[in-house]
């Protein structure tokens, strides 16, 4: 027992290994979108400047992540040492450190965009891995030293040494299994991801913001949402792997014609790109559950056509791999509007998250209603015929977006200097489009703000005003009115049954 720190510390990378492994091991199952030691990797590239990252990736080329990652591991090992050794008299400063390691990773998590409960199991399970593992360990390595220190004849140390040696063994299985579930699990992911990464589709272009769609207001999020910040919103607690060729569209229902697609048949049709903005119904005012992006899909007024809908049909019933459906109006998917079946978003193939391999996107509808990610069929029916995931849980069948806008800054409870103050936010009204925007300071005439150009009436529009504040408590208040004239109401209505009302208002401080 002369080494006891070094067997302390052994201990402590031990019982870090296997509550690194278990936590790998739920992430795998769960098929949560990334293990936390990843979520942490992450998180590290997007506080890093942004010249060390360009030089990281330079240098480590397309496994800049991979680096890190094992930098990483490497870091946790040290610091699984320490806190082993430090478990020996200070119990409680062990524990506080992996509860530390545990926050850091649960933050990581947490500065996703929307995370699911779900997402932090993996966090969780680790961290209560470390602890057990490190407290049987702990038990064993102190009786070892008890026995190896005391002066009674009778002891054998040989015999808690074995003990602590058959526990650490099984500790070291433990964390071996572990790693091994996670890879087996995590399979399925990990092909489709590499199936993803290698998938060039022809025709799709990487996007441009058009010139005049941005402002350049500081404070005011940009105007194509990057896809790693695109909001999420599914009822997927494991979200479908599928492989490209894999997946098959089956279009049935009251059609002349039933049609199967595959991937291939799909992505050999005549291409479509377009910048559409997504919302969900559930976005409060002022809320974020909201992104615009640049889709390239193919034309369901097109492959509906070849299908032949019969004329009384009224409805389609989408459903995705994970059995998740929404009845969409067959009007919006046949009318002139870009309703698509999209493969690609902001240039890249879909993300897993947001529905790879096919997702439906339809400008003008809310997602609950039409935007299905993992489709897998549609069937042209009836409204009177169905019923879907939302529908019956008291949600509207029709979910036409709301004319809505929104104050980015300034931010409510901000402080601004009097005088002179740049206020500007968004405002959007898919496929009917923005004609104005108006804000209100403290319940006055309502001022014009100018509006940004855009590509067409299917995204949001960036606003401005500059504004005259004395010293004192504002409010501030913004509406949109509707390129069909229709303004934005006043009238305070909850996101239940279809979509949020009201006026988006921000209170601040105008100060010397
Ligand atoms: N398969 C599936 N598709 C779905 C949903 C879902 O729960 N499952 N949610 C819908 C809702 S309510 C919205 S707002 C959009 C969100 O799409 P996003 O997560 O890509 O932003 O997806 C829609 N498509
Ligand atoms: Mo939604």
């Amino acid at each position: 027992m002369r080494n006891s720190r070094g067997w302390w510390a052994l201990a402590g990378v031990l019982a870090g290994l296997a509550g690194l492994a278990v936590s790998y091991a739920v992430a795998s199952l769960l098929n949560v979108r990334e293990s936390p030691v990843v979520a942490v990797a992450e998180g590290v590239t997007g506080l890093t400047p942004g010249s060390v990252v360009k030089w990281a990736i330079e240098t480590f080329d397309r496994d800049d992540k991979k680096v890190l990652v094992i930098g990483m591991l490497l870091i946790l090992f040290v610091l699984f040492a320490v806190l082993g050794q430090l478990a020996r008299r200070r119990w409680w400063a062990a524990m506080l450190g992996y509860a530390a390691l545990a926050g850091v990773a649960g933050v990581a998590v947490a500065s996703k965009p929307n995370p699911g409960i779900i997402e932090f199991a993996p966090v969780v399970v680790g961290l209560l891995g470390w602890v057990v593992a490190m407290a049987v360990l702990a038990e064993w390595l102190r009786r070892w030293e008890l026995v190896a220190e005391s002066e009674d004849p009778a002891a054998e140390p040989m015999h808690t040494r074995r003990h602590f040696f058959i526990v650490a063994g099984i500790t070291t299985g433990v964390a071996a299994f572990g790693g091994l579930i996670g890879r087996v699990a995590g399979s399925s992911r990990r092909n489709v991801e590499a199936a993803r990464r290698l998938l060039r589709i022809e025709g799709v272009t990487a996007p441009e913001v058009p010139p005049g769609a941005a402002l350049g207001v500081e404070g005011v999020g940009p105007w194509q949402t990057p896809n790693s910040d695109f909001y999420l919103i599914d009822t997927a607690y494991i979200k479908p792997t599928i492989e490209p060729v894999d997946w098959e569209l089956r279009i049935h229902g009251m059609v002349d014609r039933e049609l199967r697609l595959s991937y291939n048949d799909l992505v050999s049709r005549e291409i479509t790109e377009d910048w559409i903005t997504l919302n969900c119904v559930s976005n409060n005012v002022g809320g974020d559950l909201i992104g615009n992006a640049w889709w390239s899909g193919y034309r369901l007024a097109a492959i509906l056509a070849e299908a032949g809908p019969h004329p009384d049909a009224d409805a389609v019933l989408q459903t995705s791999q994970d059995g998740w459906t929404c009845g969409t109006p067959l009007g919006a998917l046949m009318d002139d509007r870009n309703a698509m079946l999209a493969v690609a978003m902001n240039g890249e193939p879909l993300p897993i998250e947001h529905g790879f391999p096919v997702r439906t996107i339809v400008p003008g509808l809310y997602g609950y209603v039409s935007a299905t990610k993992w489709v897998v069929d549609l069937e042209v029916t009836r409204f009177d015929e169905i019923t879907a995931f939302w529908t019956d849980k008291g949600w509207s069948e029709l979910g036409p977006v709301k004319i809505a806008s929104k104050i980015e800054v300034p931010g409510s409870g901000d402080d601004v200097p009097a005088g002179e103050v740049l206020c500007a936010g968004y405002a959007w009204f898919q496929h009917t489009g923005i004609g104005a925007v108006e804000v209100q300071v403290d319940g006055g005439p309502w001022q014009q703000a100018e509006i940004a150009t855009t590509p067409n009436v299917d995204t949001w529009v960036q606003w401005q005003v500059m504004l005259d504040l004395d010293e004192g408590d504002h409010q501030l208040r913004v509406r949109a009115v509707g390129e069909d004239g229709s303004t934005q109401t006043g009238v305070v209505a909850d996101v239940l049954p279809d979509g949020a009302t009201g006026w988006h208002t921000v209170d601040i401080t105008a100060k010397a």
